[in-house]
């Protein structure tokens, strides 16, 4: 059986489900090193406080900046986005990974694009293999799609994608402005410059795996654009995220949305905002869904830090970081990224490391 591959790509679904031993591609013996703690957990915002002119609205517009500059991560309720919008999109997404192997590969990639349906990552020299494959698209904007990755199967996929794509947008846009005012910039300031910009959908499926503790979902990263949403799909948790050197589960809430902060906020807050490295890890029993939106900046955007930036004293600092335009920066970033895989082979470092800082910082 070739699980696919000869599709162009092994399906680790496929895989899980036909192999009795995990291959050593996907073993990581370095992970029992690793301190697991549930000693603290991510802050909760409610955006029902950060709507209306509420008398509470001044203190949690403060433990939305805590959250951004301590945390990098956080999970919002009351955002207002539909319910249905949600149960729908997991519900299609489970159906999608459900179809056979044979009509899952009918939008892996093509040589002139990223969105595909996919296995975990390429395996560069010397990498560990996720345990996961996904399917990515690009939804917006509009006038960029490319219809030929999005599912025909099942058979309201794309509208609720599309209802999906739209909400996130305008949740991505909501807490962009209370950020900005956060930060002591116009409200709109950091929404003009991610309006129109790029969202990618990742959809993540983990298979369940018999050595759990061996292998990851998804490898330690930090996010490269501005604000993921995530949402899981079923109850089984996975995502962790890095806190003084110790790894901390995120417990979903029920109809949370997990957000994280992209190192393109990082840059234009100068460093106020933190983006955290994070990865996924999986179940010895059950399969685990999740659902990362993230948002670019439009082509015309400018990445370095924003000049009215203020840090924790009030007063404006040094800028941390170079400034370029978006593709220039995408470039060089992923240059970068390229150069720390094939010369190191070894895990992807946090992107802390990889930053445009200046000399200065
Ligand atoms: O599945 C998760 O919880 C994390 C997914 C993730 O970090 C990603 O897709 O980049």
């Amino acid at each position: 059986m070739d699980l696919g591959a000869s599709l162009g790509v092994p399906s680790v679904q496929e895989l899980a489900r036909s192999l009795k031993d995990v291959p050593d591609r996907f073993i990581r013996p370095e992970l029992e090193l690793d301190i697991v703690s549930k000693d603290e957990s991510v802050p909760v915002m409610d955006m029902s406080k950060l709507v209306g002119g509420r008398d509470d609205e001044e203190d949690e517009l403060a433990k939305l900046h805590a959250a951004c500059r301590d945390w990098g991560f956080f999970q919002v309720i009351n955002h207002g986005v539909a319910e249905e919008v949600i149960l729908k999109m997991k519900a299609d997404v489970q159906e999608f990974f459900r179809l056979p192997l044979q009509e899952k590969m009918e939008y892996a990639r093509l040589p002139d694009d990223i969105q595909r349906y996919s296995a975990s990552h390429v395996v560069p020299r010397g990498r560990k293999q996720d345990w996961s494959d996904f399917l990515y698209i690009f939804p917006q904007p509009r006038d960029g799609r490319n219809l030929r990755f999005w599912p025909r199967v099942p058979i309201s996929f794309r509208e609720t994608l599309n209802q999906y794509s739209t909400e996130m947008e305008k949740l991505n846009t909501a807490l962009l402005s209370f950020m900005a005012r956060n930060l002591g910039l116009e409200p709109e300031k950091l929404q003009t410059l991610f309006e129109g910009g790029r969202q990618g959908v990742r959809t993540n499926y983990y298979p369940p795996c018999k050595q759990p503790n061996k292998v990851l979902g998804s490898s330690p990263h930090s996010d490269l654009a501005g604000l993921t949403l995530l949402t899981q799909v079923n109850e089984v948790q996975g995502l962790q995220i890095k806190r003084n050197g110790k790894w901390i589960p995120i417990d979903p809430i029920q109809d949370a949305f997990i957000v994280n902060v992209g190192e393109m906020i990082e840059i234009m807050s100068n460093g106020e905002y933190k983006s955290i490295e994070h990865r996924a890890v999986v179940n010895p029993e059950k399969e685990r869904l999740s659902i990362a939106t993230f948002h670019n900046p439009n082509s015309n955007a400018v990445i370095g830090p924003l000049p009215d930036i203020r840090g924790k004293d009030g007063k404006k600092q040094a800028p941390k970081y170079k400034s370029m335009p978006y593709l220039e920066y995408m470039t060089e970033r992923l240059r970068q990224k390229k150069k720390v895989y094939d010369e190191e082979g070894k895990p992807e470092n946090p992107a802390h490391q990889m930053k445009l800082h200046t000399e200065a910082a």
